[in-house]
């Protein structure tokens, strides 16, 4: 397999943490790829020209990063990461919740890019709103995150470390303490460590 990421990709950070967490890093080709930069084999896998991008073995390209981690978790029994019954949707719910505040929080590193008389307040206050009310949510929730390693736990280890890494501004600490002491430990996972783009 040949998984295409880039090390500050906070979605290419789920794949490389569930390969991780899977013990699959000797069956996948990690290659570097700069989203931003014109990338035959990149928009090849993914037409979309995002990273993360897989490519199986009998190659069969998988995106985005939901489905690529599902697909991983599908290849080896232990841990399961997306559970069978009932809890599935739950844990694929929380990971859509993680995946939309990266979203957001995307959107707003790509806006703070453009010439400050270019970029949106509104948009801005929008999507910095729905970080906050989202992460109200994990707050209110947090036993959904505990127990068992799921791709729930995933999907938020990588959007509390993305902003960390870019909006350290937004403050996300302030009013989810919960949150943040179950960050604390987390972030102490040899997966996250690993995976740590302040390290790349
Ligand atoms: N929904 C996608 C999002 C992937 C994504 O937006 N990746 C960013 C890098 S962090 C990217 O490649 N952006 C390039 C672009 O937007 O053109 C996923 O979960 O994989």
């Amino acid at each position: 397999m040949k998984l295409y990421f880039a090390n500050t990709s906070p979605y290419a950070r789920k794949a490389r943490m569930t390969l991780f967490e899977k013990g699959l890093q000797d069956r996948v080709e990690t290659i570097f790829a700069n989203p931003f930069e014109e990338n035959p084999a990149l928009t090849a896998a993914n037409p979309l020209g995002k990273v993360p991008a897989l490519v199986t073995e009998e190659g069969t390209a998988i995106y985005d990063s939901p489905i690529i981690c599902a697909h991983l978790d599908s290849l080896a029994a232990e841990p399961a990461l997306i559970p069978e019954g009932p809890a599935r949707w739950a844990v694929l719910t929380r990971e859509a919740l993680t995946d939309g505040i990266l979203d957001a929080a995307f959107a707003m590193v790509m806006e703070r890019r453009r010439p400050a008389e270019q970029q949106s307040p509104s948009w801005l206050e929008r999507w910095t709103t729905a970080i906050l009310r989202s992460l109200d949510a994990v707050e209110s929730d947090i036993a959904g995150y505990e127990g068992a390693l799921t791709m729930a736990q995933i999907g938020l280890g990588a959007a509390l470390g993305y902003l960390d890494f870019r909006l350290p501004d937004i403050d996300w600490r302030a009013g989810h303490p919960k949150t943040a002491a179950w960050f604390e430990a987390f972030a102490r996972r040899p997966a996250m460590r690993a995976t740590d783009p302040a390290r790349a």
